[in-house]
């Protein structure tokens, strides 16, 4: 059969995040994120839902890291709780938090699991929102003194650190459309944000250099690859300002030192920030967030169709208009597009010049669920991950340094706006009784681990081959 190799040293592992699968709400000292109070408000987020209990990851964490080790992962991407470790914010750093990972790291370590530590998958210390949150420079700074309380207790053993989780959806969806914790709809707020946001990444890397000697230090942003609907004027117009507010506006700081140009006066003409231009930036604050950094975390999962109804000469019209293509979606309603993620690492490549690049994420909601034989034929997601996989191969042949692939989701969990109504896990959780099943997709991918290749074909719907 027909398959496509990988590197011998291409590492392949699953990801999660704290909110997303540990639960453990209050245990431990835990302080209340910007999440757990977003997520108690009605209408916020589906039926309800809170990440309360979520995966009871805090309390099974032995039993996940097993079945990690059963499914042949060589490396888990994780993120840490702020308000575990820091119930205030800044200040008294919680033992018992910071034990809770040193656990888990060591229990990965046992297991030949290399550990992947996100330091900011978007529970901010809700304590810190109320005193601004991101929109507030002072956040930037607790996010430091997080860091070193983190990196100083782990650095010795996490040689692999992501400062940020995809900081366009913590800024964008968390201060612009309200979508996402702590719910505000203000775009200047929004631009100052995504600015500390970057800031505190850039203060992190010093920090990290020096209490984890010999790692790998990144960052992880959501790239989509943007597509104008067609070649006319206003939907040329709609793909530049959309490509430019999700992909450039978080890579030009990181590599060119400046925020991309034509963005900057778009938000100046909608009066999003002053005629002065970037208030919020000051002086040596571009140094720092250029920071040399080692890799580039990339999360893919879909592309947009930039679409704009806009009139030319009415300059504060809705750009952000897109449509999907009807279809082959996900159960997000995302168009599944395989050839974005070799376009966007391609791009990346060219343009940036990252020494080394990882997708971070990558994976697909789809609900199918155990039968009465207790499998879980979720075919649709080993085509979706076989397909990505197969594209990231091509981009390697063209010269993409792309490292190593993590698959979004190890497990089924809280899915933010959409709480646990959307599945992205390769292991099913019933959410009643917290019992994990291995899905199709995940024999799958071991089978992937194990021959460091995919096929190009093959079934899916037969556990038994593998
Ligand atoms: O679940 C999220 C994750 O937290 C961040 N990246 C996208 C995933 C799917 O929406």
């Amino acid at each position: 059969m027909e398959s496509k190799q990988f590197d011998r040293q291409f590492i392949w592992g699953c990801a999660t995040s704290a909110f997303q699968i540990e639960g453990g709400a209050s245990a431990d000292g835990r302080g209340e994120s910007i999440w757990d109070r977003f997520s108690k408000k009605p209408g916020n987020v589906a039926e309800g839902h809170d990440g309360d209990v979520a995966c009871d990851h805090y309390n099974r964490y032995r039993g996940d890291v097993d079945l990690m080790k059963e499914l042949g992962m060589k490396a888990y991407r994780f993120s840490i709780s702020w308000p575990r470790i820091l119930p205030d914010g800044r200040g008294a750093v919680n033992e018992k938090g910071l034990s809770f990972y040193d656990e888990l790291v060591d229990a990965l370590l046992e297991r030949e699991i290399t550990p992947w530590v996100t330091l900011y998958h978007w529970d901010l210390p809700q304590i810190l929102e109320d005193e601004g949150g991101w929109p507030n420079r002072k956040t930037a700074y607790a996010f430091a003194e997080y860091t070193e309380a983190v990196s100083r207790r782990l650095g010795d053993r996490v040689k692999h650190w992501i400062t940020h989780n995809e900081p366009w959806c913590a800024s964008i969806l968390g201060y612009q459309t309200g979508e996402h914790a702590p719910g505000i709809k203000d775009w200047p707020k929004a631009l100052a944000a995504s600015h500390h946001l970057m800031l505190s990444h850039g203060l992190s890397v010093g920090i990290l250099r020096r209490n984890s000697p010999d790692s790998l230090i990144g960052i992880t942003n959501a790239l989509m690859h943007v597509q104008p609907a067609s070649g006319s004027y206003e939907d040329r117009e709609a793909y530049r300002h959309l490509d430019g507010t999700v992909n450039r506006w978080f890579m030009d700081p990181l590599y060119r030192r400046c925020y991309p140009a034509d963005i900057v006066a778009d938000h100046r003409e909608s009066g999003y920030i002053s005629r002065e231009g970037l208030s919020f930036v000051y002086p040596g604050d571009m140094d720092l967030i250029a920071a040399p950094i080692d890799f580039l975390g990339v999360n893919y999962y879909s592309r947009q169709i930039a679409r704009s109804t806009a009139i030319p000469e009415s300059k504060n019209a809705p750009r952000d208009i897109f449509a999907l293509p009807p279809d082959q979606r996900t159960d997000m309603g995302w168009e599944v597009y395989p050839d974005g993620l070799t376009r966007v690492l391609e791009r990346v490549h060219r343009e940036y010049r990252p020494g080394q690049i990882y997708v971070t994420e990558n994976g697909a909601a789809y609900g199918e669920k155990p039968g009465a034989d207790g499998r879980v034929p979720d075919s649709r997601r080993c085509v979706y991950l076989r397909d990505h996989l197969l594209a990231a191969h091509s981009a390697t042949e063209s010269g993409v340094p792309l490292l190593g692939y993590f698959v979004w989701s190890l497990l089924d969990n809280f899915e933010w706006a959409f709480g646990y109504t959307k599945r992205f896990g390769i292991v099913w959780v019933d959410f009643e009784t917290q019992q994990r099943t291995i899905k199709d997709s995940a024999y799958w991918y071991r089978e992937v681990i194990r021959n460091n290749a995919v096929s190009l074909n093959g079934a899916f719907n037969n556990p038994n081959r593998y």
